[in-house]
């Protein structure tokens, strides 16, 4: 078996080098010649832990290669990004790019699988394309999308584990795709349809946001009644049918916050938890910002002087490095912008340094602080000692127990 991915991405790259480690014989393909490069050299351009490893261990092996340009294979997978144009509208351009790119490849027999996140009826459409250029394969080749679900930072142990949602075109590509996917996963391979597999990567996504929307909320309820939200959640999380999700100061990450606006741009009239939702988590992150340089305002009114302000954590959830679409990076600049004058000393102790923000070691700003604002909820904050001297804003359930 020879695979050919179409994405060197947070996700074409993870599965490619799976893939390859699982026996298949794979190129991966991408535009960005550093990308390739990189790949090439064994070293992971995208943050993964473990994945390195596994990938100087491929590239060894000769069972994984990159490319600027796809090969002959007997599987395409198409793992290329779906950004916005305009105003949250998806742009599908890319994966129609990658598909024309492999189209002239095509041989009877072959496999063309979707992985990219896509408007419902996608693979449809990209099915035409291929048989509007090629109608000599029509029922020859087996066509197929299945979204993937692992969550960053636990990508080697899901994409391996996690059960897998497949659509084919007709039964026989479902088939073929799970062969495919046989020969790396060991979660159960689930058949349905095209656009069913389409509509349930976004409504994973988007029903986790609605969910995060719900704890938002409720943390905004809570402030103004004076109530501990955590301790709220975890007594009304005892009743044996709520289960209710984790507020925090937005929604971040480059999943969650972005798939329901596919959905709430193709059925805007439907969708109306969905965007509510969206504009919820937003707003959580906006409410934050606030929050803290009210703080700081009135702290100086008190004290007459201008306060340190420890920002607590920058990436966009608890435990990792990856700062991608952060709701806490907005917050910071939001407060820097704000409260220009206040000392503010920024934190992340899962990255080194950055190139736009100066970072502070944990404790020491921890100590030096007069309003610590915790917006992460990384393990390291955990151990700091409760000061009841300090000022504390605790967006991220650091202290919840
Ligand atoms: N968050 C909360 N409260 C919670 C849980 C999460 O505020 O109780 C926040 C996090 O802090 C973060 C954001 O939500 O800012 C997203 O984090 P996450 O851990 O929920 O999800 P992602 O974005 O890392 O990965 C998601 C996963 N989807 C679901 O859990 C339904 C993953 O399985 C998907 O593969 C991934 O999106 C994707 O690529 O689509």
């Amino acid at each position: 078996m020879k695979a050919c991915f179409m994405g060197l991405g947070y996700i074409g790259l993870p599965t490619a080098i799976i893939a390859a480690k699982h026996g298949i014989e794979v190129v991966g393909v991408d535009v960005n010649p550093e990308v390739v490069e990189k790949t090439n050299a064994g070293k992971l351009h995208i943050i993964e832990p473990g994945m390195e490893e596994v990938l100087q261990e491929v590239i060894k092996d000769g069972r994984l290669k990159a490319s600027g340009t796809p090969e002959v294979s007997d599987a395409y997978l198409i793992v290329v990004p779906t950004p916005f144009k305009g105003n949250h509208d998806p742009d599908i351009s890319y994966v129609e790019a990658a598909t024309r790119a492999v189209v002239p490849l095509l041989k009877a027999g072959d496999l063309f699988i979707i992985e990219s996140t896509s408007p419902v009826g996608t693979t449809e459409k990209m099915t035409q394309l291929i048989f509007g250029e090629r109608p000599e394969l029509k029922e020859k080749i087996f066509i197929a999308y299945c979204p993937e679900r692992v969550l960053p930072g636990n990508v080697i142990y899901e994409l391996v584990n996690n059960d897998r949602v497949i659509g084919g075109i007709t039964p026989e590509s479902t088939d073929k795709a799970i062969e495919f996917y046989s020969y790396f996963v060991k979660g159960i391979l689930h058949k349905t349809n095209s656009k069913t597999a389409e509509m349930c990567k976004l409504v994973e996504n988007s029903s986790r946001d609605v969910q995060i929307a719900f704890a938002n909320e409720l943390s905004l309820i809570c402030d103004k009644a004076g109530i501990n939200v955590w301790e709220l959640i975890s007594l009304a999380n005892k009743h044996p049918r709520v289960n209710i999700l984790l507020p925090g100061c937005g929604v971040g990450g480059h999943c969650i916050a972005v798939d329901p606006y596919f959905l709430a741009a193709e059925f805007p009239i439907e969708s109306q938890i969905i965007s509510k939702a969206r504009e919820i988590n937003n707003y959580k992150s906006f409410w934050c910002a606030e929050k803290t340089v009210n703080e700081i305002m009135r702290f100086e009114l008190e004290n007459h002087r201008k306060p340190t302000v420890a920002m607590m954590g920058l990436a966009f959830k608890p435990n990792i490095d990856d700062l991608r679409e952060s709701p806490a990076k907005y917050i910071t600049t939001k407060v820097m912008q704000r409260a220009n004058s206040a000392h503010i000393l920024i934190v992340e102790p899962n990255v080194e340094e950055h190139n736009v923000f100066k970072l502070t070691n944990y404790q020491e700003a921890y100590d030096k602080a007069d309003i610590v604002v915790f917006l992460v909820a990384h393990n390291q904050f955990k151990e700091l000692p409760y000061r009841k001297d300090k000022i504390i804003l605790d967006f991220a359930g650091v202290y919840k127990k």
